[in-house]
């Protein structure tokens, strides 16, 4: 694929409810999308994931834009690869996908085959959010309303004052696949109570500790029958390898932003098939043409968690790709078209732009 021109551009989507986590509370999605244009006028799409502020990992949307504009575009044009920029793996996976998304859609091959993928639908699962009134009630309501979607999976979202009860009430009405994610809200004093969401059979817990405290989540798995899932610990296979080896985790959540585009995000899942770890696919919040990305990824073969891949409707109203993601019995379909194999819908990205700039390589 010889490169032309990169389109950065920045869209705003509201939530069609707010999503509060324990690091904070999100209204509107703020997405760099990112457009390679080849040579011969095939477009390549992504999405950043990096959010509004660097409150999930140090990188954030305005940062990561910089960091493409000034550090990763300058690169690619003159041939070389990322591997003297440290860190900003989300900036990184961004430019990576989208030129993979032009020359898969090249080759005319999906990114699902490309990648390996074994299956035609993916299991959905829904995260759930904190309800903002802290209210049980209003939580049992939102789970009840997912589970009748048909999701095949509920996580919610945990913090210190809102993690015993909530999902003892949960659990009371709902007893299919749950699981837990903290985003770093405990420290190793909580095992004692971390321990008392043992009875409620959960498939894993996520990220209870820092993302730095790999010896404090092996300390913690010998004192929870709660199998330890790493999220934000996670940024790439060798760290992958390094936290299962000490016993820090059982299962792995593979965000491909967090670890640098689908390439290492495959490497971590094959990692994972060898050493016998179940991974599922993370989300953040991504509009459909991460999404179709995110699906394709789900489709491999050690995926064998659904992951944190819900219907575009789960936030938003109007999604940015002319055929949105839909459940069909609990599942999604993998895109078979070429590259991400779905359509950006271009009206609805006009709409929703706040700025746009293209550079000529
Ligand atoms: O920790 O998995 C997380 C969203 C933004 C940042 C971090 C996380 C999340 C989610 C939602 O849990 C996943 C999704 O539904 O896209
Ligand atoms: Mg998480």
């Amino acid at each position: 694929m010889k490169l032309a021109a990169v389109e950065l551009r920045r869209i705003e989507l509201e939530l069609v409810t707010p999503f509060r986590t324990s690091f904070g509370t999100e209204t509107t999605r703020d997405v760099l999308l990112v457009k390679a244009i080849a040579d011969d006028g095939t477009e390549g799409w992504a999405e950043c994931v990096a959010m509004t502020e660097p409150t999930y990992t140090p990188e954030y949307v305005d940062g990561a834009h910089r960091v493409i504009r000034t550090q990763l575009l300058p690169r690619l044009f003159a041939g070389h690869d990322f591997a003297a920029v440290k860190g900003h793996r989300m900036a990184k996976a961004a430019v990576n996908t989208a030129t993979l998304d032009a020359t898969l859609r090249q080759r005319n091959t999906s990114l699902a085959s490309y990648l390996g993928a074994t299956r035609s639908e993916v299991d959905a699962g829904v995260s759930v959010g904190i309800p903002t009134t802290s209210s049980i009630d209003e939580l049992l309501a939102t789970v009840a309303r997912h589970v009748g979607e048909g999701y095949r999976r509920i996580k919610l979202k945990i913090e210190p004052g809102w993690d015993v009860e909530p999902v003892r009430a949960v659990r009371a009405m709902y007893a299919g696949p749950l699981q837990v994610d903290a985003n770093t809200a405990y420290t190793r004093d909580d095992a004692g109570h971390l321990a008392e969401l043992d009875e409620f059979g959960l498939l894993l817990i996520e990220q209870p500790l820092a993302e730095d405290d790999l010896e404090g989540h092996a300390a913690l798995a010998k004192r929870i029958r709660t199998p330890i899932c790493l999220d934000e610990s996670i940024e790439s296979a060798a760290q992958a390898d390094h936290a299962i080896a000490i016993g820090a985790c059982a299962i792995v959540s593979i965000k491909p932003g967090r670890v640098g585009g689908y390439e290492e995000a495959k490497r971590i899942h094959d990692l994972c098939a060898t050493l016998g770890v179940p991974v599922w696919c993370g989300g953040m919040l991504e509009t459909g043409i991460g999404r179709a990305a995110n699906v394709a990824l789900a489709a491999l073969p050690n995926f064998t968690l659904p992951g944190d891949i819900s219907a575009s409707n789960r936030y938003f109203e109007h999604d940015i790709v002319t055929e949105p993601f839909v459940l069909h019995d609990g599942r999604l379909r993998v895109p078979t078209g070429a590259g991400i194999g779905v359509t950006p819908d271009l009206d609805a990205i006009e709409r929703a732009t706040t700025t746009v700039e293209t550079v000529k390589a």
